[in-house]
C-alpha cells in the first residue's frame, strides 16, 4: 500500500480548486495515488504556467489520467454487445453417468460456479433491452475439468444452415452501411430482402415474430444450445444430446406496445430487473433440461437434427430435467465481468463434443478469433472472469498482456528436465471417432437440409390464436417499415407455403390488393403435428410470485386498504411497487406519511403485471385531469392488466370510461378477487382494445 503524502488532507474535508474545503463522506479514505502508485495532492486543477498561462506537457498526472481515459473502451462485440450478466451456481440432480463421463453431468449435488450472461443481437452496447429481438443465453460453467461454455439463445433454431452465411446474415439486420440507422431494428428493407431471399430461414422468423423476441424480463425467456452436441462414455461411445434451459418462474412477454414504451421509458428495464431481483434476493433459476437420442433414432426423425434450423419437438424426444441454475449475484463491476467475459462454443470438457452441424462448425473458429481483436490478446483467458477455477498447466507463453510469471526451463512437453512438469493426461479430452463421411469433398448442402417450410408451420399452428393473431401483426409492422413493395411481397410468397390464412392476414394487413405468387419449396411440405410446449400463453400457469404489481396512492388514501392489498399481494410472492404523486411521500388517512418506491409519473404502466387504486375520491378525481397519471391507468388497461380499485379508485376508472371487466375488480378486505386476477393478463380484453388482423 502506498504511503499517506506528508501533506495529505485530512480524510473529513479536502481542498476543493477554489481553495474552499468540501466535505466527503466520513471513513477511511486512502491517499489517490496515480497508477504507478505516486500519491496526488491535488485532483482538481491542471499544472500550467502561471494562474491563467498554458498547461504544462509535464503534468504527468493530467496525461496519465486523460491517456487511460481516452483508451477505456474496447471493441463492442460484433453481434451480442447489448448484454446483462450474473454469477451463480448450477447443481446437478439427476446423473447422467450413464451417457457421458463429464464430471458437470455426472457429479450430483455439487454446485458449479457459472456467469450466465444475456444479451440482445442487433443493438450496440447503448442500445435498448427490449427490442424485437433474439435473446442469447451463455453460461460458462467452471466445472473440475476446465470450462464449458453453453452459448446459446432463447429460439432453439437459427436463420441460416451454415457459418458462411452468417456475415451476410449480419451486415444486414445490423443498420444499413450508408446511413447508420436503424439500430436495434430488424424492420428495414435489408433485414428483410435478405430474409426473403433465404429460404432456410422461415422457421427461425416465425420464432422472430413470436412474441419469444419481446420477454418481459429476462427472468422469464427459455434458453437453448440449439446444436445437437454429443455425450461420450467412458468407452467412447456417443448419446446426441439437445440443452434446454427452463425459466422456473415460466415464460412471459410484453406485448409489442409495451417493449415500445420500456424502450423510452427505462431502456435499461430487463438490465434492471435482473439486477434489482438479486439484490432483493429473488434469484432466476432455470432448469437444464436435455433431450438424449441416438444416430439410430435420429435416422426416423422427419428432418435431419444437423440442421440448425430445425428442432426436435418435445413430443417426439421428450425433455429430462437434470439440475437447477440459479443466479445469485451480481456483478461487481460491469466492465471487468460482463464486457470482457469471452464465450466460446469450442470450450467444452471431456465427455461433451460436437455434432456436424455445419453452423456449429463456423462457430468453433468464430469465437476465439474475435475475442483476439475484441480483448486485444490471446491472453485474455488470463482475465479472471475467463480463467479456469479448477487446476490448469499449460504451456503457452508470453504475449501482450501476460499477467502470469512462470517459473523454470520448461515450456514444452514431452520434457524431462523437471520433475513437475505437465504431461498429458491419460483421461483428458477425447474426440468422437466418427466414421469419415462417404460422399466427395465439396461445398455441398445435403438433401436432408432442403425442407425450409414444415417446421415453419409447425411453429405456426402450435400457437394459440392470440399468439398467431401476435405474429400477424408483428409481420405486418415489420413489412410496413420496408420501403420497397417487391420485398414485402416475395415475403408473403413465403408466407403463403408457411399458412395460407397467416398470408392472407399479412396481405390485408400490407393493403396488398392480390395476393403475390407463392415461394416454390424445394422439397415437399409436410403437416408435422403441433407442438403444444412451443406456445407461451398455453403453458404458463397464473402465478404472481417474482411478477411485479403497483399500488398507486396519493394524500388521504385508505391507510388500512394499502396495508391490506399490499400483504395480500406479498403473500402470493409478488414484489409490490408503492407509487405516489411525489418522491417525498404522501399523507395517509390515519395521518402518516407513507414515502412511495418511485414517483408515479417516473414508472411506466409497462413495467408492472398489475396495478392497484388506493386513492381518496378528490385524489382519483385530480388525477383523472393529469395526463400522465390517466395515462398510466390507460395504459395498464391497454395493455391487458388486472386493476384493482377501491372507492377512490373506482372514480379514476370511471373518468377514464374504461370498459369494466373481470379484470377491472373492487378491492375486497382481502384483495383476494384482485389477487386471482393478477396473476394472469387479461386476455379476454385483447380484441376489445386490440383489434387484431
Ligand atoms: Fe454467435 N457469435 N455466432 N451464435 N453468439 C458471438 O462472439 C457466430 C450463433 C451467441 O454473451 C460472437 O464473443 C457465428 C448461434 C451468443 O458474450 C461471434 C455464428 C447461437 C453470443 C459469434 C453464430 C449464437 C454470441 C460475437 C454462425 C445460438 C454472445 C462476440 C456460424 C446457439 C456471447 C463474441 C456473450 C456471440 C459468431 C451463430 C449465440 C462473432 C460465426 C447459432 C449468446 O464470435
Amino acid at each position: 500500500m502506498p504511503k499517506s503524502p506528508p501533506s495529505a488532507p485530512s480524510p473529513q474535508v479536502q481542498v476543493g480548486s477554489g481553495g474552499e474545503p468540501h466535505h466527503i463522506a466520513v471513513g477511511t479514505h486512502p491517499p489517490l495515488t496515480t497508477n504507478q502508485g505516486i500519491p496526488v495532492t491535488n485532483n482538481q486543477t491542471s499544472l500550467k504556467a502561471g494562474s491563467r498561462g498554458p498547461t504544462l506537457l509535464e503534468d504527468f498526472i493530467l496525461r496519465e489520467k486523460i491517456t487511460h481515459f481516452d483508451h477505456e473502451r474496447i471493441p463492442e462485440r460484433i453481434v451480442h454487445a447489448r448484454g446483462s450478466a450474473a454469477h451463480g451456481v448450477f447443481e446437478l440432480h439427476t446423473s447422467l453417468a450413464k451417457v457421458t463421463t463429464a464430471k458437470v453431468l455426472t457429479e450430483v449435488g455439487v454446485k458449479t460456479p457459472v456467469f450466465c450472461r444475456f444479451s440482445t443481437v442487433a443493438g450496440g452496447a447503448g442500445s435498448v433491452d427490449t427490442p424485437r429481438d433474439v435473446r442469447g443465453f451463455a453460461v460458462k460453467f467452471y466445472t473440475p475439468e476446465g470450462n464449458w461454455d453453453l452459448v446459446g439463445n432463447n429460439i432453439p433454431v437459427f436463420f441460416i444452415q451454415d457459418a458462411m452465411k452468417f456475415p451476410d446474415l449480419v451486415h444486414a439486420v445490423k443498420m444499413e452501411p450508408d446511413r447508420g440507422f436503424p439500430q436495434a431494428a430488424s424492420a428495414h428493407d435489408t433485414f428483410w430482402d435478405f430474409i426473403s431471399l433465404m429460404p432456410e430461414s422461415m422457421h427461425m422468423i416465425m420464432w422472430a415474430m413470436s412474441d419469444r423476441t419481446i420477454p418481459r424480463s429476462l427472468r422469464f425467456i427459455e434458453g437453448f444450445g440449439v446444436h445437437s452436441f454429443r455425450l461420450l462414455d467412458a468407452k467412447g461411445r456417443a448419446t446426441f444430446v439437445k440443452f434446454h434451459w427452463r425459466p422456473v418462474l415460466g415464460l412471459q412477454s410484453t406485448l409489442w406496445d409495451e417493449a415500445v414504451q420500456l424502450a423510452g421509458a427505462d431502456p435499461d428495464a430487463h438490465r434492471r430487473d435482473l439486477w434489482t431481483a438479486i439484490e432483493d434476493a429473488r434469484f432466476p433459476a432455470w432448469d437444464l433440461a436435455v433431450q438424449l437420442f441416438s444416430e439410430a433414432d435420429a435416422a426416423e426423425f422427419p428432418f435431419d437434427h444437423l440442421d440448425p434450423t430445425k428442432l426436435i419437438p418435445e413430443e417426439l424426444v421428450p425433455l429430462k430435467v437434470i439440475g437447477r441454475m440459479t443466479l445469485n449475484r451480481n456483478p461487481v463491476n460491469h466492465f471487468a465481468e460482463n464486457e470482457q467475459v469471452a464465450y466460446c462454443p469450442a470450450n467444452i470438457p471431456p465427455g461433451i463434443d460436437f455434432s456436424n452441424d455445419p453452423l456449429l462448425q463456423g462457430r468453433l473458429f468464430s469465437y476465439l478469433d474475435t475475442q483476439l481483436s475484441r480483448l486485444g490478446t490471446p491472453n485474455f483467458d488470463q482475465l479472471p472472469i475467463n480463467a479456469p477455477k479448477c487446476p490448469f498447466h499449460t504451456t503457452t507463453r508470453d504475449g501482450h498482456m501476460q499477467t502470469r510469471v512462470p517459473t523454470g526451463r520448461v515450456a514444452y512437453e514431452p520434457s524431462s528436465l523437471e520433475r513437475d512438469a505437465p504431461y498429458e493426461a491419460p483421461r483428458g479430452f477425447q474426440s468422437f471417432a466418427a466414421p469419415a463421411e462417404p460422399d466427395a469433398k465439396g461445398r455441398i448442402r445435403p438433401e436432408s437440409f432442403a425442407d425450409h417450410y414444415s417446421q415453419a408451420r409447425l411453429f405456426f399452428r402450435s400457437q394459440n390464436p392470440l399468439e398467431q393473431a401476435h405474429m400477424a401483426s408483428a409481420l405486418v409492422f415489420e413489412l410496413s417499415k420496408v420501403e420497397t413493395p417487391a420485398v414485402r411481397e416475395r415475403m408473403v410468397g413465403h408466407l403463403r407455403v408457411i399458412d395460407a390464412n397467416l398470408a392472407q392476414r399479412v396481405a390485408n394487413g400490407l393493403g396488398l390488393a392480390t395476393l403475390p405468387p407463392a415461394a416454390k419449396p424445394a422439397a415437399p411440405v409436410q403437416d408435422l403435428p403441433p407442438s403444444p410446449a412451443l406456445s407461451i400463453i398455453d403453458k404458463t400457469p397464473p402465478s404472481l410470485q417474482d411478477r411485479c404489481v403497483a399500488i398507486v396512492y396519493s394524500d388521504d388514501s385508505d391507510a388500512k386498504k394499502l396495508a391490506a392489498v399490499d400483504k395480500a399481494l406479498r403473500k402470493a410472492g409478488a414484489k409490490v411497487q408503492k407509487l405516489a404523486p411525489k418522491i417525498g411521500g404522501a399523507k395517509l388517512s390515519d395521518g402518516t406519511l407513507q414515502a412511495p418506491d418511485a414517483r408515479l409519473a417516473g414508472s411506466p404502466a409497462a413495467a408492472f403485471d398489475a396495478v392497484a387504486l388506493v386513492l381518496s375520491s378528490a385524489a382519483a378525481q385530480q388525477l383523472a385531469q393529469d395526463d400522465t397519471a390517466a395515462t398510466f391507468v390507460r395504459q395498464a388497461y391497454a395493455h391487458l392488466k388486472a386493476i384493482g380499485h377501491d372507492d377512490g379508485g373506482k372514480v379514476l376508472v370511471e373518468a377514464l370510461h374504461l370498459v369494466p371487466d373481470d379484470g377491472v375488480c373492487a378491492l375486497d378486505a382481502k384483495a383476494l378477487v384482485f389477487v386471482e386476477a393478477a396473476a394472469t393478463r387479461q386476455w379476454d380484453r385483447e380484441e376489445r382494445v386490440h383489434p387484431l388482423p
